[in-house]
């Protein structure tokens, strides 16, 4: 399949004021019938009018009241093009279209009996021929019809209008949306659903209606979901002063379901996983998670659908946008000041672990590529989170004030218009009178760049030169790379670990913290009047997405990891000493000797594991040591075996040496009464839970009695399950009775029996055959999303000891999935391609499997072309 390139945009050839669409629903054949009006757009290139279509039936076409002779028209591949179409064309179209056979879940589909749609990117030409692509904005009015007994609630976007009977078992309704929109954002729901509802008085005072749309059954888990949306529309109209626009905002949930949910306007729909929870099967992080993706949706409104991209190069133009958003939610939702640090930590966990690797493999791409096959390989983590830290440096450089004047210029612009990453750039520099030419370079070059640091003190004369200098590895198609614009966010610490007042250049002021531009391949800074040798803070709260590289000693990472102010320093400090014990084990147990591990570590541990003056959350993050494949990035060579030996081994001497601790800090969380999801019980939780998965190592029975009594006793999902997890890999008696009773008491909860598939697919007792052997349970799908996430991707992904496994029967299994997955749904399967993108990085002897593995898939006859693009690069 051929690749699109960004520098081949044209403008489309004509406009579009409305569209009317009417729908007979029916699971088997659903009649679609579209009125598009569309004017001349004398900046377009030609006026052929261009239509895209993907498996629907064209029954009719007439343009301008008369039926389209077929050689007026070409239809190949998909694409309808009228040449020479008149400067105003009334284009009527119907379509036929199965969604019951429709196991893409793109356009129209059914699920469980009711219909949903999901349109972004490309999933509206699934439903009808149109110019689906997100410059083309329209107002929608859209007629649904359906049986009345199956399908009692039919929704679209925007206001209803009207409703009522058509007298033959079927009924109607009428939505119209007020606002113009891109195809991607259209939406329809029909089938047999209930919601939670609730009046709110917006900031302008005007009045809105929530919904929260669930299956039946379900009404007990939709509040946090609720609360959630309601807090979304708090917190924008306070922090960018964006107020709801429509007089309705509904939110209605589907189990199946390709990402995590989709902000159409109006009508979000969204993954039950992101909806659902109640204390019985939510644990603290799906309630987080919730909180942010509703967020998220939400957030859309304005990022996304007000303001939309030209082209879907520019797709981070909202997605980077409104993750930094997200984020910047739910930090202020925790309120505290550990708690922002942690929520950052956390992000930046998620960076390091699934970006920095996209970054590095075959699949590097800028946050704004220049070319693709299939867009939806392009929601990725890059777009995304790295795409938040690109926004998120617009605030480190011009602090939330100049952020917030360069949010208002930019809707102040763009309101109602569809534009790309260059104006947003151009928001933020005008609104603080900047040149950010170079800042472009975020934009277009992939890789995540190194800074190394050197410093010098002058004890005479009492000055401290940092020395930064920055590079970045190449990237397919892109050998050089230019320097960035770096914020490197910097503190010095005195003998006493307390932040030294700074003097740099002529500035009066003496912060504490200060931002250095790093903008040349390498400069020099000079701090004034320090009067002894600090220890440096640097990049701190994660000012940039770049690696940091400076030497310091394990003592001057002990102090910063007790002393320093920037919680994430502190945190990065602690990190970087485990990380420095990993490697080391790690290459010990690849050359056969025996591990060991000095006491240096367990005493920093535990000093921060004791000290009550931290909260929980922080100690549980900072006790975490870095996952498998956050090591394995770390190494020239992959050695999945040795990683995961290195990492037990360090945490069974950990909780050997910590053993009290750990047992003091299980028994001081404990938190009593009924369960609450906010942040301060979670960290008590989160740090308890961590310390019964520590002692979990020792595998003894004074713990396993711990962990069957944590099961036994636990009033929420969070302590269920981690219970679940430490007596699954462990040798306890009672681990098969505790996985066979959690089944039986969750198996009419989808999103539980999710988290039961899940925590086995990650046991380190779990290898490939044990991964066949649960496929064959009858609550097994390939067809669900969620489900075949929760078993496949969860071993594939997360269990790297068992999915290398030497004989190489991982990846085979690993191609099976693939090319049955892309069989129903090319997506998902697109996403699992994926997982061996590194293969070039491992030892040989798995380096070649994966290769015959990736061939096998690569030499099927019959891949989607979301499978081959993935495929053709990870082989290139
Ligand atoms: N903007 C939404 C993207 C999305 C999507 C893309 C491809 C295929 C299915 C999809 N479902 C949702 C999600 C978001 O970022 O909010
Ligand atoms: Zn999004």
């Amino acid at each position: 399949p051929a690749a699109i390139y960004r520098k081949d945009y044209t403008p489309p050839s004509h406009w579009i004021s409305t569209v009317e669409m009417g729908f007979d629903l029916d699971p088997s054949a659903t009649r679609v019938a579209t009125r598009i009006v569309f004017e001349r757009n004398h900046a377009g290139s030609d006026r052929t009018l261009t239509l895209y279509g993907d498996e629907v039936e064209l029954v009719q076409l007439r343009m301008n009241g008369k039926a389209l002779a077929k050689r007026a028209y070409q239809l190949e591949q998909g694409v309808l093009r009228i040449p020479s179409a008149p400067d105003d064309v009334v284009l009527e179209i119907e379509t036929l279209i199965r969604p019951d056979r429709n196991t893409s879940l793109m356009g129209l589909y059914v699920s469980n009996g009711n219909f949903f749609t999901q349109c972004e990117a490309e999933g509206f030409r699934k439903i009808t021929y149109f110019p689906d692509r997100p410059d083309v904005m329209a107002k929608y009015k859209v007629m649904l019809r359906a049986d009345k007994r199956k399908y009692p609630v039919l929704l679209s976007n925007g206001n209803l209008i009207e409703q009522g009977d058509l007298g033959d078992g079927r009924h109607y309704a009428l939505w119209e949306d007020p606002f113009k929109k891109p195809s991607y954002l259209f939406a329809l729901v029909a089938g047999n659903l209930i919601c939670q509802e609730e009046q709110i008085k917006l900031q302008s005072g005007r009045k809105a209606l929530l919904q929260v749309w669930v299956e039946e059954g379900n009404l007990d888990k939709t509040q946090h979901a609720m609360a959630s949306l309601i807090n979304s529309i708090r917190w924008d109209e306070k922090r960018f002063g964006l107020e709801l626009d429509l007089d309705r905002f509904m939110i209605v949930a589907v189990g199946d379901f390709n990402m995590g949910a989709m902000e159409n306007k109006g009508l979000n729909i969204f993954n039950t996983k992101y909806v659902l929870a109640n204390p019985r099967i939510a644990t603290d992080v799906d309630y987080a998670n919730i909180e942010a993706v509703v967020g998220h949706e939400y957030f859309h409104n304005w990022t996304g659908n007000r303001v939309t991209c030209r082209d879907w190069f520019q797709l981070s133009l909202k997605e980077g946008l409104t993750v930094f958003r997200d984020q910047e939610f739910s930090a202020d939702m925790i309120g505290t000041d550990s708690g922002r640090a942690v929520k950052r930590i956390d992000d930046v966990r998620v960076l390091r672990q699934a970006q920095f690797p996209e970054d590095a493999g075959p699949m590097a791409h800028p946050v704004r590529p220049d070319s693709f096959v299939e867009i939806s390989n392009f929601y990725t983590v890059t777009i995304y989170e790295k795409g938040a830290e690109v926004v998120r440096m617009y605030q480190t450089l011009f602090g939330r004030d100049g952020f917030r004047k360069g949010m208002d210029l930019y809707f102040e612009r763009h309101d109602g218009q569809a534009v790309t990453c260059d104006d947003f750039r151009a928001a933020m520099a005008d609104a603080n009178g900047r040149d950010l030419a170079q800042f472009e370079r975020w934009y277009d070059q992939a890789g995540t760049p190194r800074v190394s640091v050197t410093t010098r003190y002058d004890a005479g004369a009492h000055t401290y030169e940092m020395t930064l200098v920055q590079s970045g590895a190449s990237t397919a198609g892109q050998e050089e790379k230019r320097p960035f614009l770096i914020p490197v966010s910097v503190g010095l610490l005195d003998g006493k670990g307390r932040d030294m007042p700074l003097s740099l250049g002529d500035a009066e002021e003496q912060p504490t913290t200060v931002v250095l531009e790093l903008k040349a391949r390498s400069q020099t800074f000079l701090f004034r009047n320090v009067m002894e040798k600090p220890v440096p803070s640097i990049l701190r709260n994660f000012s940039a997405p770049v690696v940091l590289e400076y030497d310091y000693t394990d003592a001057e990472l002990a102090f910063l990891m007790a002393h320093d102010s920037d919680a994430f320093n502190r945190w990065e400090a602690g990190q970087r000493l485990a990380m420095r014990r990993l490697l080391a084990l790690t290459a010990l147990s690849q050359s056969g000797d025996a591990l060991q591990v000095d006491a240096a570590l367990a005493e920093s541990f535990s000093a921060t594991l004791n000290d009550g003056e931290l909260d929980p959350a922080f100690r549980e993050t900072a006790l975490n040591l870095p996952a498998e494949t956050v090591v394995a990035e770390q190494m020239d060579v992959i050695d999945p075996q040795a990683i995961h030996a290195a990492r037990r081994f360090l945490r069974q001497s950990l909780a050997k040496s910590l053993r009290p601790s750990l047992l003091n800090a299980y028994r001081d969380n404990a938190v009593n009464g009924p369960y609450s999801p906010d942040a301060a019980s979670a960290g008590k939780r989160a740090l308890r839970n961590l310390s019964l998965s520590y002692l979990g190592e020792l595998d003894d029975e004074e713990i396993h009695a711990l962990m069957q009594k944590q099961y036994d006793n636990a009033n929420n999902m969070t302590d269920r399950m981690t219970a679940l997890a430490a007596l699954a890999n462990s040798r306890a008696a009672g681990r098969a009775a505790a996985l066979a009773r959690f089944y039986s008491d969750f198996e009419q909860e989808p999103l539980v029996i999710d988290k039961w598939f899940s925590l086995q697919a990650m046991a380190r007792t779990t290898d490939v055959a044990a991964v066949r052997k649960l496929m064959k349970h009858p609550a097994f799908s390939l067809k669900n999303p969620n489900r075949a996430r929760s078993l496949i991707f969860s071993f594939c992904n997360g269990n790297p000891f068992r999915f290398h496994a030497i004989d190489g029967s991982g990846y085979e299994f690993w191609a099976e999935q693939v090319l049955a997955l892309d069989a129903l749904n090319p997506q998902v399967a697109a996403r699992l391609a994926r997982s061996l993108d590194r293969w070039r990085k491992y030892a040989p002897a798995l380096r070649e499997k994966m290769h015959a593995a990736l061939k096998r898939v690569a030499d099927s006859s019959r891949l989607s072309k979301d499978v081959k693009e993935v495929i053709t690069k990870s082989l290139a």
